[in-house]
């Protein structure tokens, strides 16, 4: 079978993670080869560049030095995990992947969708996801449920409401506009319910 790409997007404590884990196991048990990955991150380099990214204070990038970080990361990221993987035939689900730029770096911080995106198909072509989950909940739902995790990688988590609310509009925006690969689910549902329609969707992939 052949290879697929699945992304998983969204704003903070959306759910990723945990939806992840349970598409994962879902497709496991089914026979299927998975690779788990993030961005930003999911190779030795691209992870030293997360470091950059998601520590310190919320102002020590500008956009674009920050729209920069993430596409360097994320060209390490293909080029080391994501494409052999595909190669191989296996199915990789990301933990984020371009739609992220586009939102927060796009939308968030003002650089602008069409910036983004050219810059995004500079350094990729035109590879895409096969399927992209755009999972949507209230901000401060959201922001309540990334307070809980702690640790050091807080940086986004303290920007301000407003980029927040650009963030969660240009998801929504981001999924109309590519409405062929992306599904918008109500990620303020349970756990349970989220992975249900989830796999609903999964089962269409042809
Ligand atoms: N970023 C960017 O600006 N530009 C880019 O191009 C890229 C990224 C690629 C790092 O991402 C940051 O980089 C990110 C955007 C920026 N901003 N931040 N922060 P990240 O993915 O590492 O960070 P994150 O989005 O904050 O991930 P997260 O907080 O780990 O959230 P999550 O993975 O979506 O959620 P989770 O860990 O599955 O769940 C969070 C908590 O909620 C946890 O306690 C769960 O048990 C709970 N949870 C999960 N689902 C539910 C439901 N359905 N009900 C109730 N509780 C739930």
């Amino acid at each position: 079978m052949a290879g697929r790409f699945i992304t998983l997007e969204g704003g903070e404590g959306a759910g990723k993670t945990t939806q992840i884990e349970l598409l994962t196991a879902a497709l496991r048990a089914r026979g299927i080869d998975v690779v788990t990955t993030r961005e930003p991150g999911g190779a030795p380099g691209a992870e030293q560049i997360r470091t950059l990214l998601v520590e310190g204070e919320p102002g020590r990038w500008d956009a674009w030095t920050e729209a920069l970080l993430h596409t360097a990361a994320r060209r390490d990221h293909l080029r080391a995990t994501v494409w052999p993987a595909l190669e191989a035939g296996r199915w990789v689900i990301s933990d984020r992947f371009y739609d992220s730029t586009v939102a927060y770096q796009g939308y968030g911080h003002g650089l602008g969708v069409e910036a983004v995106e050219r810059l995004q198909a500079l350094v990729l072509g035109d590879f895409a996801p096969d399927l992209t989950f755009v999972l949507d909940l209230p901000i401060d739902t959201g922001l309540a449920r990334a307070a809980g995790r702690g640790g050091t990688e807080d940086r986004y988590e303290r920007m301000d409401h407003g980029f927040h609310q650009r963030l969660r509009n240009g998801y929504l925006d981001i999924a109309r506009r590519h409405d062929h690969r992306c599904v918008v689910i109500d990620a303020a549902q349970s756990a349970d319910a989220v992975h249900q329609q989830i796999m609903s969707v999964v089962d269409r992939l042809d």
